[in-house]
């Protein structure tokens, strides 16, 4: 009888001592025990080294949230994951508390990406990409994506980018994205946001700044249903800063179609400054694009051009554009905006962008600004 009571508190024991050690040897990844004793898939992770972090993201699964601490992570292959989350089990990539994170691809093989989710219903919130040989952040067929208050820069092509067939429902929010540029394009292809070569309903990018990339601001190239953008700054795309002698870069703030895709975005209360090219266009797109209290300010070519579509645009506002405040092709609708006909065009109470550089408020989003507003309540954006 005691012998029996011994072997039976030794192996309790001895169960208890293996699952500490399985915890401390994770170093720092906390490993979920289920009632049985046995392990369960990672519900919580903290990752604190580079190694811990590709580990983490490659064994996600549904439920997982990937939590990481303050610093810099090098990985040296694409942070890739296929996983799948679910509505109510997310995966969630995010900072530890307010920590920053920078995560760096300079040590990357020459075009990888940064990162690549190719599954549905991840959270990707509070983190920095940077350094890529090639796009920044991807998001392929993705459906359910929240995208907050991350920063996409310095990469060596577009900076955050949605694409692929069922990208449905992804949420873009509060993203900086600037200073890409790919030097094997001489600056052509890297946008600071690309959501192109694909379909799916119920995407929205709102409080985006998209600024200094060596293409477009926005490009939705060959995206064949409708996205919403909104409180979205563009500005500074397109010039040559990195002095590329054989410099490609378009410079468009908001590109709005091309590649035959013929499809009515809605496109509400952005900006587009001092960018090379126009700071809207519809790019080819014939469909009946909806464009409404926007402001186009000081771009190198068109305010709002729209040639050979059907676009809607109402109640924008277009000021000091080289090449004129709008090109409207005789199927547009244009109503209220400053070209037209009877419009006053308000004055803008500051032409001075620097505030709009700042820091952005605590929950993520834009920084406050009086550039480009004039407390109009009927037209151009209102900047925040
Ligand atoms: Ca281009
Ligand atoms: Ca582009």
């Amino acid at each position: 009888m005691r012998l029996s009571t011994g072997r039976h508190r030794r192996a309790r024991t001895l169960s208890i001592a293996a699952a500490v050690a399985v915890a401390s040897g994770a170093g720092g990844v906390y490993l979920g025990l289920s009632n049985g004793g046995a392990q369960a898939a990672a519900a919580t992770v903290t990752v604190s080294s580079t190694a811990q972090l590709e580990s983490a993201v490659k064994n996600a699964a549904a439920g997982t949230t990937i939590q990481v601490r303050g610093g810099t992570y090098t990985p040296s292959a694409t942070l890739k994951s296929t996983a799948n989350g679910t509505g109510s089990a997310r995966i969630t990539l995010r900072a530890y508390g307010g920590e920053k994170v920078r995560i760096d691809g300079s040590k990357l093989p020459a075009g990888s990406w940064l990162a690549g989710i190719y599954g549905d219903y991840w959270t990707v919130q509070d983190l920095t990409f940077v350094n890529s040989p090639a796009q920044g952040f991807v998001a392929t067929s993705s459906v359910g994506g929240v995208f907050k208050n991350l920063v996409t820069a310095d990469n060596g092509d577009s900076g955050f980018t949605l694409r692929g067939d069922g990208t449905t429902n992804n949420l873009v929010q509060n993203l900086d994205s600037y200073g890409n540029y790919d030097p094997a394009g001489h600056g052509q292809n890297a946008d600071g946001i690309a959501v192109k070569f694909g379909s799916g309903t119920g995407n929205r990018i709102t409080g985006a700044r998209l600024y200094n990339n060596s293409d477009d601001g926005l490009d939705l190239w060959q995206f064949s249903s409708p996205v919403t953008i909104e409180h979205t700054w563009a500005f500074g795309n397109g010039k040559n800063r990195w002095s590329d002698s054989a410099f490609e870069g378009n410079g468009n703030g908001f590109k709005l179609g091309g590649g035959g895709a013929s499809v009515a975005h809605a496109v509400n209360n952005n900006a587009a400054w001092d960018n090379t090219l126009h700071g809207f266009t519809e790019n080819s797109n014939t469909g009946a694009i909806a464009l409404n209290r926007n402001t186009a300010y000081a771009n190198a070519e068109t305010g709002f051009y729209f040639a050979t579509g059907k676009a809607r645009l109402a109640r924008n506002l277009a000021v000091s554009n080289k090449k004129g405040l709008s090109k409207a092709g005789a199927s547009t609708v244009n109503a209220a905006n400053n070209w037209d006909a009877g419009v006053p065009t308000p004055a803008f109470r500051s032409k001075d962008a620097a505030t709009a550089y700042g820091a952005r408020k605590a929950d993520g989003s834009l920084p406050a600004t009086t550039f480009l507003t004039t407390g109009s309540t009927t037209i151009g954006s209102t900047m925040n």
